[in-house]
């Protein structure tokens, strides 16, 4: 039953169910960073897809021209872009396939889609040992990324949420965000200094690989450890389909 759709560059997002999820970590049994606390309630009440693993170096080249990577392989995740250059490269796809759907995942939308409805420290459960079927990271990777996908996926179907590369989200990073944070659609603060990152990469120890764990960066930031996936989003679409009819009628009664 699995709504995966293929786009232009050959990326595979798939589609993610409206609906609820607890955010945050938990101090007993993960031992929390504050900053993950308190644990709120979070509801997205539309679909959205996400990429079924984060961006390959094939596919950046294909948008953008070159490939600023540390570690080379096409089917590696693209590292070493900065928040502005995944910008860059989010208007360049949306133009080539003209829309204005494609966009970073929020904070939450990240949680959502690697936790799969997981309330555990993993996708997969509480144990540690368990993480190296699901994630390059420290005691895995032998220093560097690995093909996208190589490894188990969640219960949804999406690779290298813990682990390989961390990943950009389209929210600005404060510390108490989750006691401000609305409960639909949370996009984060209004304004900050840097941007959130998810999930750890192939130099974290598996703490830093949790579904909770929140990272910071600032947006010129290239580093090595850093890539991304998409989120395409529906109600843009449909929203265009709408306008753009709207003008063919105009148009044609004149
Ligand atoms: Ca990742």
């Amino acid at each position: 039953m699995t709504d995966i759709m293929t786009n232009s560059i050959g990326m595979a997002l798939i589609l993610l169910p409206a609906g609820a999820f607890t955010m945050g970590g938990d101090w007993d049994a993960e031992q929390a960073d504050e900053n993950e606390l308190p644990k709120h309630e979070v509801l997205f009440d539309k679909p959205f897809y996400i990429g079924r693993v984060t961006v390959t170096q094939s596919q950046w080249q294909a948008i953008m021209g070159d490939n600023p990577s540390e570690f080379s392989g096409e089917d590696h995740p693209v590292d070493s872009v900065s928040h502005e250059d995944v910008r860059e490269f989010i208007k360049r796809l949306n133009a080539k396939e003209g829309t204005g759907t494609y966009r970073l995942p929020t904070e939450a939308e990240w949680e959502y889609a690697a936790r799969a409805e997981s309330t555990s420290t993993y996708c997969f459960g509480p144990e540690t040992g368990r993480l190296a079927k699901y994630a390059w990271f420290k005691n895995n990777s032998a220093g560097s990324t690995h093909p996208v996908g190589q490894l188990d996926p969640n219960d949804w179907g999406l690779h290298d949420m813990h682990g390989n590369v961390h990943e950009w989200c389209a929210d600005w990073y404060v510390r108490d965000y989750y006691a401000a944070s609305p409960s639909r659609h949370p996009a984060g603060p209004r304004k900050g200094v840097a941007r959130v990152l998810r999930g750890g990469d192939w130099g974290s120890e598996a703490w830093y690989c949790r579904c909770a764990i929140r990272s910071l960066s600032s947006p010129q930031r290239r580093s090595p450890r850093v890539g991304f996936r998409l989120v395409r989003g529906l109600d843009e679409h449909a929203g265009r389909k709408k306008s753009s009819g709207f003008l063919n009628k105009v148009f044609a009664t004149r």
